[in-house]
């Protein structure tokens, strides 16, 4: 990250199916740490976007019965539909059908043609096309795809080659210089290592183009080869910023990016090819790749081919947008598989959202109503006043430094906890300080500063828990009588104790969180 912009990306999802709950994983954790950056006064680039091009599509399009294009103009408006009703914000969309990309990548071709990194030559091996992977016979596992299980293809082709194998030890340079500025490339750790036993093994050249089909990007020089679908889709992170036209005031403000969110299933491209090939064409790689796990259901790994990959509306639809984002990044600890199951799910509700999160705001607000007549009150006095009082102001006050560690290290659970801690002590603030007491025995000032003290939580709680639910947040700002949450750009600034004015009228409403009774 620089000091002021902030570029984070997911992979671009491949058209041959609708968006799941594993493409909607990434793209709202990007979505969060996006959004938590635009509170930390960054310049945000965050980019999502759909790989159009390969075999696989044009096999998906031939099944459906349509030509490619088409079918690829079917697809895009579902996931941005689905992109839309999961409040993702992301800056751009990029669809690598689309000119802007076409003409990137072929400008980047081009360069390497001209720096010698790329040669003609001839491919016979293996490949998946699900996976769009090419594999040599000794790395299949009995016959089939080593990563998908899948059947492989015997693909003869003359084909472009780029020279991958001379950058074994550049890159090996690179993943230790990085580590040593401290800001590993590869994360989370066990991916690194990973990451450096494959390339430790030696690293074969790459064919990056196809002949056999013609849906992808023609090289400039060749247009009878089309560009590997892999090399077309990892050129988006510069496409998208105009890398290749003549306006490249994103790609100068932008990049290098400061994250490509990915899951584990793509780490040598993104983490072995792509360096490389920014490396070829002179352009400085990426900050840092970060590969999370697999959500799995029921210990197998949900995916599109596995047909137990769910969509997210029907969760939507029973949870609410916000905790369905909650439930992601709050139960499954990112960089880990994280097994998923409605159970889980409606117990995180009930417990963390219903309980403990939606309760707090509507006691309180029930109470500033009750005993305030709706209005917020004057903190009675500048210094804690009890023990409680110090134990709440001072979990709000660590708050932000302890959720900007977590979020340094995308530790989502952590960052989700630390706000948690406040909104647990503010419940626990109002059953022993009990405000109805306080009512009943005329202690006016001290029951002012209780639920003063208690709204001030509940505002700074809503603060930190924004990126991950962003309309909840923007709720029960409105009710507190506060402006629009997500014109916050100092969010430390704001999360200052004392911050909350006297004088605004509050407004109760209903459950931001209804308990759920069936259990699955
Ligand atoms: O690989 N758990 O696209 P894709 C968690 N087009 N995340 C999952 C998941 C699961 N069970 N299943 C999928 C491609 N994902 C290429 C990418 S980028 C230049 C090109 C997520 O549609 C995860 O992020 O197959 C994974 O890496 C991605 O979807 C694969 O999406």
């Amino acid at each position: 990250m620089s000091d002021t912009t902030f570029y984070v990306t997911t992979p671009i999802y491949y058209v041959n199916a609708e968006p799941h709950l594993g493409t909607a994983y990434t793209t709202i954790a990007a979505d969060a740490i996006a959004r938590y950056r635009r509170m930390t006064g960054h310049d945000v680039m965050f980019l999502t976007g759909l790989d159009e091009h390969g075999q696989k599509i044009a096999q998906a399009a031939e099944e459906n019965g349509m030509e490619p294009q088409a079918w690829v103009d079917a697809v895009a408006p579902k996931f941005k539909d689905a992109w839309a009703m999961l409040g993702i914000s992301n800056d751009d969309f990029i669809r690598t059908t689309e000119e802007r990309h076409k003409r990137g990548v072929q400008a980047f071709w081009q360069e390497l043609h001209d720096r010698g990194e790329i040669y003609q030559g001839s491919y016979e091996g293996w490949y998946c096309v699900p996976d769009e992977t090419y594999w040599a016979e000794d790395d299949l596992a009995e016959g089939m795809c080593p990563q998908c299980g899948r059947a492989v293809e015997f693909v003869r082709e003359d084909n472009w080659f780029f020279r991958l194998s001379a950058y074994q030890d550049r890159l090996l340079e690179f993943y230790d210089a990085r580590e040593a500025e401290g800001r590993p490339f590869v994360q989370p750790e066990t991916r690194r290592n990973e990451v450096m036993s494959f390339v430790k093994g030696g690293l074969r050249d790459l064919s990056i183009s196809r002949t056999t089909f013609s849906w992808g990007v023609p090289l400039p020089f060749a247009p009878e080869h089309v560009t590997y679908v892999w090399i077309d889709a990892l050129l988006n992170y510069i496409t998208a910023l105009g890398y290749g036209s003549d306006d490249h005031e994103k790609f100068d403000r932008f990049w290098p990016a400061d994250y490509h969110f990915v899951g584990k299933d793509i780490i040598r491209f993104h983490c072995v090819i792509w360096p490389a090939m920014l490396m070829a064409a002179g352009i400085e790689p990426p900050q840092s790749v970060f590969a999370h796990g697999f959500l799995l259901t029921k210990g197998e790994k949900m995916s599109k081919s596995k047909g137990n990959a769910q969509t997210p509306a029907s969760l939507v639809e029973r949870f609410g947008v916000d905790a369905y984002r909650y439930y992601f990044l709050r139960d499954v600890q990112f960089g880990h598989d994280g097994s998923i199951s409605l159970e889980s799910m409606v117990q995180r509700y009930n417990g963390d959202l219903a309980n403990d999160w939606g309760n707090l705001v509507s006691r309180l607000l029930n109470m500033t109503e009750k005993y305030l007549g709706g209005i917020t009150p004057e903190p009675s006095s500048t210094d804690c006043e009890t023990d409680a009082d110090c134990t709440l102001r001072s979990l709000a006050g660590f708050l932000p430094e302890k959720y900007e560690a977590a979020m340094q290290r995308l530790d989502y659970c952590a960052a989700l906890e630390a706000a948690w801690d406040v909104i647990k002590d503010a419940n626990r603030y109002i059953e022993n300080e009990a405000p109805w007491n306080l009512e009943k025995a005329g202690e006016t000032a001290r029951l002012e500063t209780v639920l003063y003290n208690a709204l001030e939580a509940v505002r700074i709680a809503a603060l930190f828990t924004a990126p991950v639910m962003p309309n909840t947040s923007a709720e029960v700002w409105r009710r507190l009588g506060l402006g629009d949450i997500s014109a916050v750009t100092d969010v430390v600034a704001e999360a200052t104790w004392g911050r909350l004015p006297a004088g605004l009228t509050v407004t109760k409403g209903d459950a931001l969180f209804p308990r759920i009774y069936e259990e699955a």
